[in-house]
């Protein structure tokens, strides 16, 4: 697909970029503070792992196709909330809800909306935690809030998640129903699995040591 733009439209697109960009860093560095101190105090990783990344204008233009509306940067930074995306891997369920509340309770960021598709997943077993949520990014005249979408999920929901997704990519969206069945009940192995290993995870816990996961 291409993307037309004029002049001064790459321009804005370029330092908007640069903001996304800053605000991916920025978010990146909380993460990885937050994962140092929680090794240093409790001596374990919430966070396994951590991938961040910009929206390719590609898929910006297609998911404002997709809401009807014009291929423009007003709309692109209005309707489109997940240009910067970060997505969060931890070993257990309630390391996410942890992760989720640190986030939330630092001052400079604004929390602007929580999808919780783990307390109540999507129809099609997807599970994760989403954060809409703004920083400030500290530019040389300026002060811009950048929006960031944060998806927090076990390492079981998002090796669900990343097949489903290629799933639906495959068949564009025409997955035959068999395979839709399939899928909701892996969802549900899935939640099972976490919750076992979280309930293993505790009782070691309770006799005294720690389930480190694999660094
Ligand atoms: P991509 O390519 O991953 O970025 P919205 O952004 O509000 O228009 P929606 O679906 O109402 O879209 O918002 P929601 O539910 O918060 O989902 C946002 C993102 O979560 C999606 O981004 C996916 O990454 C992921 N997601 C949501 N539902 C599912 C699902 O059923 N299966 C999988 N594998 N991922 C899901 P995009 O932009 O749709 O796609």
């Amino acid at each position: 697909m291409e993307v037309n733009m004029e002049n001064d439209q790459v321009d804005t697109w370029n330092e908007l970029t640069l903001v996304y960009k800053s605000a991916l860093k920025e978010i990146n560095t909380k993460l990885e503070i937050l994962n140092d101190e929680f090794q240093h105090v409790h001596q374990y990783n919430p966070i396994e792992h951590i991938k961040s990344r910009l929206k390719t204008p590609e898929s910006i233009v297609k998911k404002l196709k997709k809401y009807g509306l014009e291929s423009t940067i007003e709309n692109m930074v209005s309707y489109v909330n997940d240009i910067a995306g970060v997505r969060i891997i931890c070993s257990f369920t309630s390391d996410i809800f942890r992760i989720a509340d640190m986030l939330s309770n630092q001052s400079d960021i604004k929390v602007v909306e929580v999808r919780d598709y783990i307390s109540s997943p999507k129809p099609s077993g997807y599970k994760s935690y989403h954060m809409l949520v703004t920083v400030p990014i500290y530019l040389s005249d300026k002060i811009v809030d950048a929006m960031v979408e944060i998806q927090i999920r076990t390492v079981a929901m998002d090796f669900w998640a990343s097949l489903e997704h290629k799933i639906n990519y495959k068949f564009e969206g025409n997955v035959p129903d068999y395979i839709r069945t399939e899928l909701v009940e892996c969802a549900h192995m899935v939640s099972s699995l976490d919750d076992r290993m979280m309930s293993i995870n505790e009782e070691v816990r309770r006799l005294g040591g720690e389930a480190e996961t694999e660094a």
